[in-house]
């Protein structure tokens, strides 16, 4: 993995990953991205059950880093943006959508453009108290992207999707979590201990079965009901061939809690 671009640590069964350029609140650089997709595969290398994104200092990720892209727009002035967006960008998305485990973005601090897009593309979102959200991407004259026009409108709807991304305004961690944009908000003095007890309880659940889910629900988004209802059965027919079905539907007839063991 290039540098400490990013930094890669496990805890049981828990993968964290630190974005680290706090000076710059972790803004995004192709090699930080690539990092970070290095990141994702090392977690599922690992065996690991849960993967909690976070960012290191006073924010989260404050998106694509304006000063790398800045060389782009000299010359004839059109950056090829698609280019960057597909090579670097589109990976990660995919990354975590598609992870082996589940995902929660750890929202240490403000969270803007393509950073916010990254938490909104995990499974969970948990905020320190006071964390900033803005998506950012119009106040520079461009579009939503790294998947927010996707995820943004299935968390919030869409017409708060559209005055989140139209008049871009950031969002309190307390305003976050009452539009759905976020499932916690945590005091400062109890975050890290609390994305911890979150994050060990996702990593001792049914990892095969939240993966499916999770790619039951991405498919739903553009399925018919036919579709879905032959999507559900295949799903469900994994699910139902894994020893942690088996040995919980056992726990549950013999009164004991169940023993998940991600397989
Ligand atoms: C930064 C950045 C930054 C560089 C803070 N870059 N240095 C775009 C283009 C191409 C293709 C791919 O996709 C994208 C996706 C995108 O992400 S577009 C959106 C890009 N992000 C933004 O426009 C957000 C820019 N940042 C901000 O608006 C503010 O910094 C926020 C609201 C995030 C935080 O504000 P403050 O808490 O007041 O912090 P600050 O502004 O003082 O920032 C601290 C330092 O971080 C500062 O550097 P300095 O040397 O003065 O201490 C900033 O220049 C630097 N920084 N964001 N994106």
């Amino acid at each position: 993995m290039p540098h400490d671009l990013v930094r890669y640590e496990t805890h049981g069964a828990v993968a964290t990953v630190t974005l680290n350029r706090p000076d710059v609140l972790n803004a995004l650089t192709r090699p930080l991205l690539t990092a970070l997709h290095d990141a994702l595969h090392r977690a599922e290398a690992d065996g690991c059950r849960c993967l909690v994104l976070t960012g290191e200092g006073r924010g989260f990720c404050a998106g694509q880093d304006l000063a790398e892209i800045r060389a782009d727009y000299d010359g004839d002035g059109s950056p090829d943006l698609e280019a960057l967006l597909r090579e670097f960008y589109h990976p990660v998305v995919r990354g975590i959508r598609r992870l082996g485990m589940p995902v929660v973005a750890a929202i240490n601090g403000v969270a803007a453009g393509a950073g916010l897009s990254l938490a909104l593309a995990c499974d969970f979102r948990i905020a320190i108290e006071n964390a900033r959200l803005t998506t950012a991407f119009t106040r520079i004259g461009l579009v939503p992207d790294a998947g927010m026009a996707w995820t943004l409108p299935r968390l919030v709807g869409v017409a708060q999707a559209n005055r989140l991304v139209m008049r871009s305004q950031p969002v309190s961690a307390d305003e976050a979590l009452a539009i759905g944009l976020i499932d916690e908000v945590v005091a400062g003095d109890q975050f890290g201990s609390r994305v911890d007890t979150f994050a060990s309880e996702l990593a001792a659940g049914p990892t095969r079965a939240f993966v499916l889910s999770r790619k039951l629900q991405d498919e739903a988004a553009t399925a018919t009901l036919d579709t879905l209802l032959d999507l559900e059965a295949g799903a469900q027919l994994e699910a139902g061939r894994t020893a942690d079905h088996r040995n919980a539907v056992s726990a549950f007839l013999e009164k004991r809690p169940p023993a998940f063991e991600g397989r």
